[in-house]
């Protein structure tokens, strides 16, 4: 039999999109790291959270599909106070996210920006994301006015730590945080994989984006302001010595050495509750 009309569920009414500056916002923020942080805390935290670290709002159409990409080793600590920090902010900035923990097995050399590349790939296997933000696991913004999305130009976000009195170390400075559309990251050939060891591949970076006639765009400096949790230089990141003359060379080498030529090995995808856990062996230096 047929059902009347008025019994029938109403169809769901089509969402707004979710607002530019979203209300739910509180601006500047207190972020602090000497009470002691436990992931089961930071679970209860965020309940609406789904497996894998994956969040979308429900009350508006978000604007942009973005992963979260965190290149990490052994910084299991690091990592519970970014989760209890950003789940919220990122909850309140209306954004439709997924969290990527890229973790490097063995004990070579890290690399950094080679993790961030691997990021972008298998990211891309677990949805249709079309834009991608790069952090450290140690750095916390400061105010949540610092929209966590992409935007015209590659973006950098992290333009005001407190470890270089909240300003801009220097002008070509791409450290930290940084985000590019699909678009954009492609149309650099991605990032470099060749940077092993500490330093350079973020200059490297920024100097894709000018050689692709682009250029970064910032937040305000009173609202880019980040902490970084202290800490010491890691175990097999030492600085690269190589560095100063690799960024001479981006012109020549980021046609080759890029995600166009990316190989590495994965070797297990585990989804946490707050985070997608991502463990590859990336190969070590030549
Ligand atoms: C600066 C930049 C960073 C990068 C780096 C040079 C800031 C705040 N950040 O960071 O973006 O350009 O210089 O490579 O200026 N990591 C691990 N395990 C390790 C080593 C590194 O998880 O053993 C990850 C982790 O996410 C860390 C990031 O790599 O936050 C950068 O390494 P760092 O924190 O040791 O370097 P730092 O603070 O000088
Ligand atoms: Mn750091």
């Amino acid at each position: 039999s047929v059902q009347p009309e008025t019994n029938q569920t109403p169809s769901p009414k089509p969402l707004p999109p979710c607002p530019e500056n979203p209300p739910s916002l509180v601006g500047r923020l207190l972020i602090e790291f000497s009470s002691q942080m436990t992931m089961e805390r930071v679970q209860k935290e965020n309940p609406n959270v789904t497996e894998g670290g994956r969040y979308t709002p429900h009350d508006c159409r978000p604007r942009w599909k973005v992963a979260i990409i965190i290149p990490f080793r052994h910084r299991e600590n690091h990592l519970k106070y970014w989760l209890h920090y950003l789940h919220p902010i990122l909850r309140r900035q209306k954004i439709d996210y997924g969290i990527y923990i890229i973790n490097q097995l063995g004990e070579d050399t890290f690399n950094r920006a080679k993790l961030l590349n691997v990021g972008y790939t298998e990211a891309l296997k677990e949805a249709e994301y079309d834009c991608f933000i790069f952090s450290d696991v140690d750095l916390i913004p400061m105010d949540d006015r610092n929209l966590y999305h992409c935007y015209d130009q590659p973006r950098h976000f992290a333009i005001a730590m407190d470890k270089f009195g909240f300003r801009l170390p220097y002008a070509g400075y791409f450290g930290g945080v940084s985000g590019l559309s699909k678009k954009q990251f492609l149309k650099i050939n991605g990032f470099p994989n060749e940077y092993w060891g500490w330093g350079g591949e973020d200059d490297d970076i920024y100097n894709r984006i000018t050689l692709s006639g682009m250029k970064v765009s910032r937040p305000d400096i009173r609202i880019g302001r980040y902490r970084m949790i202290k800490h010491e230089r890691d175990k097999h990141n030492e600085a690269n010595p190589q560095r100063f003359n690799k960024i001479q060379n981006t012109k020549n080498t980021m046609k080759k050495d890029g995600i166009s030529f990316l190989t590495y090995r994965l070797v297990q995808v585990k989804r946490h509750p707050l985070y997608t856990n991502i463990s590859v062996e990336i190969g070590k230096p030549p």
